[in-house]
């Protein structure tokens, strides 16, 4: 396995650590911010025997992250995911007025499931929505592969009329408690054949 894959795949595990299981692990996470120990993390990892971790590398993937999933508290002794929990965990997110269209990307296979009840969570602690529709495209793909994904162009600024609360993680994903049907709109696919 090349280095970069190797990271890709140790990342993957630290945000398995840090949203959803620190348990596999043996460590805690602090519900109010979602932080855990960098040392104990760092420790962790090592004791379990799969990958090989040190402080500097830890910080390059925290610097690399495609997606900026990771941040470091003020002195660099705790670490928490910007977003993306299915623990119970309070991010302190600022809540912001939305654009007036964000995008969700899915699977077709849930369409009927999400028209009847609208967007829920999941097991996550909210909705992700993007902020456009090549974003929405790569997160959709995850559930419909090898299908193309169906995006739902959400009417953010309706709901924000409607007095529905939006919050943006520092990572820039929008997130929400819910997002009732009338305000999703199925987008017909902007890819083209050629
Ligand atoms: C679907 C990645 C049936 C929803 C991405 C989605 C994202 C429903 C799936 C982040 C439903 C949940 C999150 C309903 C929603 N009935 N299905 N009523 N409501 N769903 O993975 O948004 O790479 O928990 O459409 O970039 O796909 O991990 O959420 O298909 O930001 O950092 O239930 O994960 O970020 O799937 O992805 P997920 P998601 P990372």
């Amino acid at each position: 396995m090349g280095k970069t894959e190797e990271n890709a795949k140790l990342s993957r595990f630290i945000s398995l650590i840090l949203r959803h299981n620190p348990a596999a692990i043996g460590i805690k996470i602090e519900r109010v911010g979602g932080w855990a120990d960098v040392n104990q993390l760092i420790e962790g990892i090592n004791a379990k025997g799969k990958f090989r971790i040190d402080r500097p590398l830890l910080e390059k993937i925290v610097a690399t992250d495609s997606k900026g999933r990771y941040s470091f508290n003020a002195d660099g002794t705790k670490i928490r995911a910007n977003q993306g929990h299915s623990i119970d965990v309070v991010i302190e997110m600022e809540h912001r007025q939305p654009p007036e269209f964000l995008y969700h990307g899915t699977a077709w296979r849930f369409m009927n499931s999400i028209m009847d009840k609208g967007l829920l969570p999941g097991s996550r602690n909210y909705v992700h929505l993007s902020p456009d529709y090549a974003t929405a495209v790569t997160v959709g793909y995850r559930h419909s592969k090898p299908e193309q994904p169906v995006v739902l162009k959400v009417h953010a600024g309706q709901m924000t009329a409607d007095g529905y609360d939006f919050m943006i993680s520092d990572n820039g994903v929008w997130q929400i408690a819910q997002v009732p049907p009338q305000y999703l709109a199925i987008m017909e696919s902007e890819t083209t054949n050629g």
